[in-house]
């Protein structure tokens, strides 16, 4: 058996880790064969809730989960993590702007990224899943001087997973037919789900669906699907989301699909002229634990108009907390 690795969760007692924590506990995200410790973080008032989440855990008797910490202090949470999945956030409160929120979530996430600074594991894979993702990921990567950048990822993996189940029930296919999915840019509604790579069973999608659909279906559909699972259910998505967090963990760790790319959100090096720094969702290839950008992906006059709104969003987040960035 290999040595147990350290993977921190933050948020640990929310929607979204109720699905998640048994699944990295059962080896769906590192493998059946990585015992893991998991290194749980809430904030105080939330430390019951998470005590009853760690009974639950420990109830399952999984074989692979060779230890549970829980605590309100970062500093415990992330020391020598391996993996970091940041999903606690502030969530946006009544009468609360924008603004406020990114604020509000710019204060915990700066701590986060110091106490990740100060005593993870030089190797750490974050991925941020609280919203909103791309830009915590941003203060977070910002706050810690001393990690390679590459290791602050927000999470664009739900809504590839999403624009590939809306694809596959236009065509009548299958999820399994369909390869070369791109998301681009923010975890929001400016996101940019792009069809022009995107292939059927080999083919073409865009041969296979109209323009029509493509723009004024499949865009928004995708786009909107977070605000329309919370009409319908009442609560924002949680298993899903979780799901998504598994396969973007598991992909960086253990490699993506040979012959296919995902999308993830990464720290841009100025590929395709998305400004430097920012972190913006990109088609990506993983391998030998690491993840690259892909290159040469045709962009016509569509794609870049709605590449470059979605980058003129996270731009102005950024915008919004410089004042608060080191
Ligand atoms: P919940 O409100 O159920 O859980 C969040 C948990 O985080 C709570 O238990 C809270 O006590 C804890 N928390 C708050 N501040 C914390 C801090 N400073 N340190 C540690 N824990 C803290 O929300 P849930 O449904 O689990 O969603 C979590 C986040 O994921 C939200 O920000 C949500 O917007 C975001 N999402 C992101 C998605 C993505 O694709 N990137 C999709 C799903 C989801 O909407």
């Amino acid at each position: 058996m290999k040595a147990p690795v350290r993977v921190a969760v933050t948020g640990a007692a929310g929607q979204i880790s109720y699905s998640l924590l048994f699944r990295i506990a059962s080896g769906e995200m590192l493998g059946k064969d990585q015992p893991v410790i998991l290194q749980l973080l809430e904030i105080t008032p939330a430390l019951e809730a998470l005590k009853g989440v760690a009974m639950e855990l420990e109830d399952c008797a999984f074989p692979l989960l060779a230890g549970i910490v829980q605590t309100d202090d970062a500093t415990v949470a992330f020391k020598d993590a391996d993996y970091a999945l940041l999903v606690g956030a502030r969530p946006r409160g009544p009468g609360m702007e924008r603004k406020d929120l990114l604020e509000a979530n710019a204060a915990i996430f700066s701590a986060q990224g110091k106490a990740l600074n100060d005593v993870a594991s030089r190797n750490v894979k974050v991925l941020v899943v609280g919203n909103p993702a791309n830009t915590n990921a941003l203060i977070a990567q910002r706050n810690a001087p001393d990690l390679d950048p590459r290791n602050f990822t927000a999470m664009t993996r739900l809504d590839h997973n999403r624009a590939l189940s809306q694809l596959a029930a236009k065509t009548g296919t299958t999820v399994n037919d369909i390869t070369h999915m791109t998301i681009w840019g923010n975890h929001s509604s400016t996101q940019y789900p792009d069809l022009h790579q995107a292939k059927v069973s080999g083919e073409a999608a865009m041969g296979k669906v109209e323009q029509e659909w493509y723009e004024n279906d499949f865009i928004p559909t995708v786009q909107q699907r977070g605000a329309a699972i919370i009409k319908a259910r009442g609560a924002s998505s949680a298993a899903s989301a979780a799901n998504a967090a598994i396969d973007h963990m598991r992909d960086w760790a253990l490699g993506s699909k040979e012959g296919d790319w995902t999308s993830m959100a990464v720290y841009s090096d100025g590929s395709y002229g998305i400004q430097e720094g920012l972190i913006y969702s990109f088609p990506c290839v993983c391998k030998n634990g690491d993840w690259e950008i892909v290159q040469g992906v045709e962009i016509n006059d569509f794609s870049r108009e709605k590449m470059k709104a979605t980058e003129q969003e996270l731009a102005e987040e950024r915008d919004a907390v410089a004042h608060l960035l080191p």
